[in-house]
């Protein structure tokens, strides 16, 4: 990290928690510690009054219970899910928002209907190019207040696999995840899936709402217009091996041999490979890859076998996408703070 963080941003940090590294073990991250990012405050909903609408350019408006989305069909994805701020504390100039450093992420089993099919049955109008999701959150940022919204193309609904999810791993979503009902959208950073749902509805020009035209756009200076934030840039980290020291968290390790494993993804395309180094990037080898796992929305483990000598070492992972995208050795700055792939570089001391 490059300058300490404000007060502000440790009241941040605190609400809104990343998830332990050492949970990278698991295929699907433990309920309790897939991270957790809130703009506002965490609603509460009664499930009973509860309703999604769905309307706008809509042929026919719909009204819908709990029940009666839990009614539709059905379908449960593995996905790996990025806040877009990922990376950010790392970044010099500081940029003061959630401070996160690496571990803005999880991977969870998200049980819902497919948006599409929601559409379909609501028969969206042709003239309609993006639907707006809005969440029962409420606070002000930037100077306005709103409710958290964002808006998806069509295109992306209808041809993808976006559901509107009130399962996560096998339980109803937790007040922090959503309840009751939350939309995913598989590859994308997490901003897009919107929490808290309330209403979907259809638009005949690009929605302008402050999530979409201030936040979550890459931008050099403030005033660019700057480009949109979509999917999740390639990505790779180390289960932290051996133990950790407590304050600084640099890694012990005892001689011998070590298995270094970890998980990597990309909402861009697949995973294609993942190179390991002991060196800090000065020389690479290849990991291997696990080829089926979670499918094609879940991160993918890999590992290596590395013979650990005495001494003091930088550990280093870097994955690539089958679309030819690397991550960097060096962050790249942006306004926001967002989309910081570099690669991650873990301390370890290895004793005799
Ligand atoms: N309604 C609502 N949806 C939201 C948010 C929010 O603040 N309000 N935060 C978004 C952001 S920035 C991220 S990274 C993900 C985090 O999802 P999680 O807390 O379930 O991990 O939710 C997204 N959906
Ligand atoms: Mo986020």
């Amino acid at each position: 990290m490059t300058e300490p963080i404000s007060v502000e941003e440790l009241q941040l940090a605190a609400r809104n928690h990343g998830m332990p590294l050492e949970a990278l073990r698991w295929d699907v991250t433990p309920l309790g510690l897939h991270y957790l990012l809130t703009h506002y405050d965490i609603p509460e909903v009664d499930p009973g009054s509860w309703r999604l609408e769905v309307d706008g350019r809509v042929e026919r408006p719909l009204s819908l219970t709990l029940e009666e989305v839990r009614a539709r069909s059905a379908v449960e994805l593995a996905v790996t899910m990025e806040c877009a701020g990922n990376g950010r504390a790392q970044l010099d100039p500081h940029v003061v928002s959630q401070p996160w450093i690496v571990e803005a992420v999880g991977t969870a089993r998200w049980r819902g209907t497919p948006v599409g099919d929601l559409l379909a049955e609501a028969g969206v109008e042709k003239d309609a190019v993006e639907v707006v999701f809005t969440g029962l959150d409420r606070g002000v940022e930037g100077d306005e207040e709103q409710l958290y919204a964002r808006s998806v193309a069509l295109e992306e609904l209808l041809g993808g696999e976006a559901i509107l999810a009130y399962e996560v791993n096998g339980v109803p979503l937790p007040p922090q995840h959503g309840f009751p009902l939350r939309l995913v959208v598989p590859g994308w950073y997490g901003m897009t899936s919107v929490k808290w749902l309330a209403r979907l509805t259809a638009v005949d020009e690009p929605f302008d709402g402050y999530q979409m035209r201030h936040s979550y756009r890459l931008r050099e200076e403030d005033d660019d217009e700057g480009m949109p934030l979509t999917r999740m840039r390639p990505r790779s980290l180390l289960v932290p091996p051996g133990i950790p020291e407590f304050l600084s968290r640099r890694r012990i390790v005892a001689a011998g041999r070590c298995e270094l494993r970890g998980r990597a993804w990309s909402g861009i395309a697949d995973i294609s490979g993942v190179e390991v180094s002991t060196d800090d990037g000065e020389s690479w080898s290849d990991a291997e890859v696990e080829r089926d796992g979670l499918g094609r929305w879940a991160w993918r483990a890999w590992r290596l076998e590395w013979d650990a000598r005495p001494g003091e070492f930088v550990l280093c992972s870097r994955a690539r996408d089958a679309a030819g995208n690397v991550q960097p050795l060096e962050p790249s700055w942006n306004v926001g703070g967002y989309a910081n792939n570099a690669v991650q570089r873990v301390a370890v001391t290895v004793t005799g």
